[in-house]
C-alpha cells in the first residue's frame, strides 16, 4: 500500500504500487509469449470490458444478471446480515450495488487493479449510499495479499462476480479460494458467480465478437504494456484470436502477430515470426458439481447454487467451514 486517503463525505482509496515491469519482461521472453489477463485493464481496457458486457455475444454478465433478479430475495435470504461486503474486481460497481437494499452491509469494500477507474465509481456511488462506509483498495490478486486493519474483521461476506474465477489456473483458483477462507472468520460467506461449460459456438462467439470490441480489448493491452514498459509494439502488426481449449475447458485469448517483426524496450528485445502468438488470457469454464467440490476443499461449504434455465451460469453462496 503507497497511498491513502480519506475526507469526510468521500469514500477512502488505497492504491496498490506500481504494476511489474518484471512480471512483464518474463512473459514476453519466453518461449511461448504470454501476459497475465490483468494486464488488459487499464483505463480503456476497463471501458472495452464495460462495452463487452453489453454484447449480445457476451452472455455470462446478463446471464448471471438475470439470475439475479429471478432469485434476489432467496440469495439474500440464503447469505442474511452481512457487515462488510468485500467486492473482488468490482469494476464499475455496479454488481454490488444492486445487492446493497437486501444485504444492508455496514461497509463495503471494492477491490480492483484498474484503481483510477475503481476511484471514480466508488465516489459516484459513495453519493448515492451515504450511510455505507466505503473504502477502494488497488490490489492485485495475482501476487500475496491482505486486507488492511481499516476493513472490518466481522461477518465478512466475499463477493466474486462474472466468473472472473475462470482466470486462474484451477490449481491457483484453490490457493485463492483457500485465501480468501484465511481472510475471514467463521461467520463469513462467499458469493460467487461461475460460467458453465456449454456448446463451443456460444463460447467462442462470446470471446470474438462481430463488432470486435473484444479484438480491441486485446489488442489493448499492447498498448497498455508499451506504457508500463517502454516497448515498441505496433498494434496494427497483431490480430486478436480466440478458442476454446476443450481439453483445459478453457476460452484461450491470443494476439498473433501478422507480420515478423522485433519488439524493443530498455536494452531488451522479442523477435516474433509471422503466426507467433502472445497467449494473453484463459477463462476456465466450470462443470457445477466440479466447482463445489473446488470450494469444500478450499474450506467453503453448505452451497446454495441458482443456475438459468440454459444451465449457462451458476451463481453459488457458499459459508466459511
Ligand atoms: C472478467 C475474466 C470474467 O473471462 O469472460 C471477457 C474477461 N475476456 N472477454 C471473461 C473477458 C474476454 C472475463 N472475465
Amino acid at each position: 500500500m503507497s497511498l491513502a486517503f480519506t475526507s469526510n463525505n468521500e469514500a477512502e482509496v488505497i492504491a496498490l504500487p506500481h504494476p511489474s515491469q518484471h512480471e512483464l519482461e518474463i512473459g514476453l521472453l519466453s518461449d511461448a509469449a504470454h501476459t497475465s489477463p490483468k494486464y488488459l485493464y487499464d483505463a480503456v481496457g476497463s471501458v472495452l470490458f464495460d462495452a463487452i458486457c453489453e454484447l449480445p455475444e457476451y452472455y455470462p454478465t446478463r446471464t448471471e444478471a438475470s439470475i439475479f433478479t429471478q432469485y434476489m430475495s432467496d440469495i439474500a435470504h440464503a447469505i442474511g446480515p452481512h457487515s462488510t461486503l468485500i467486492d473482488l474486481g468490482a469494476g464499475n460497481c455496479r454488481k454490488a450495488a444492486r445487492l446493497f437494499p437486501l444485504l444492508h452491509p455496514i461497509q463495503y469494500v471494492p477491490i480492483d487493479i484498474s484503481i483510477k477507474y475503481l476511484e471514480d465509481a466508488v465516489q459516484r456511488l459513495q453519493q448515492r449510499f451515504p450511510y455505507i462506509e466505503m473504502t477502494a483498495l488497488g490490489l492485485d490478486f495475482s501476487k500475496p495479499w491482505t486486507l488492511p486493519d481499516e476493513i472490518r474483521s466481522d461477518k465478512r461476506l466475499f463477493f466474486y462476480p462474472g466468473s472472473s474465477i475462470g482466470n486462474f489456473e484451477p490449481s491457483q483458483a484453490h490457493t485463492f479460494l483457500r485465501h480468501l477462507r484465511s481472510e475471514c472468520d467463521a461467520d463469513g460467506g462467499l458469493l460467487i458467480g461461475i460460467d458453465l461449460i456449454k456448446d463451443h459456438d456460444t463460447l467462442h462467439h462470446a470471446y470474438d465478437d462481430a463488432l470486435g470490441v473484444t479484438a480491441a480489448f486485446n489488442l489493448n493491452v499492447l498498448r497498455h504494456i508499451n506504457q508500463i514498459l517502454g516497448t515498441n509494439f505496433d498494434v496494427h502488426q497483431w490480430r486478436h484470436h480466440a478458442l476454446f481449449n476443450t481439453s483445459h475447458s478453457r476460452i484461450e485469448m491470443h494476439l498473433e502477430a501478422r507480420t515478423a517483426q522485433t519488439v524493443t524496450w530498455k536494452n531488451m528485445h522479442r523477435h516474433f515470426l509471422p503466426g507467433e502468438i502472445i497467449h494473453t488470457e484463459n477463462s476456465y469454464k466450470y462443470n457445477l458439481d466440479k466447482f463445489l467440490a473446488l470450494l469444500d476443499s478450499a474450506g467453503f461449504g453448505h452451497a446454495q447454487c441458482w443456475t438459468d434455465s440454459n444451465n449457462w451460469f451458476a451463481v453459488v453462496y457458499a459459508k466459511a467451514l
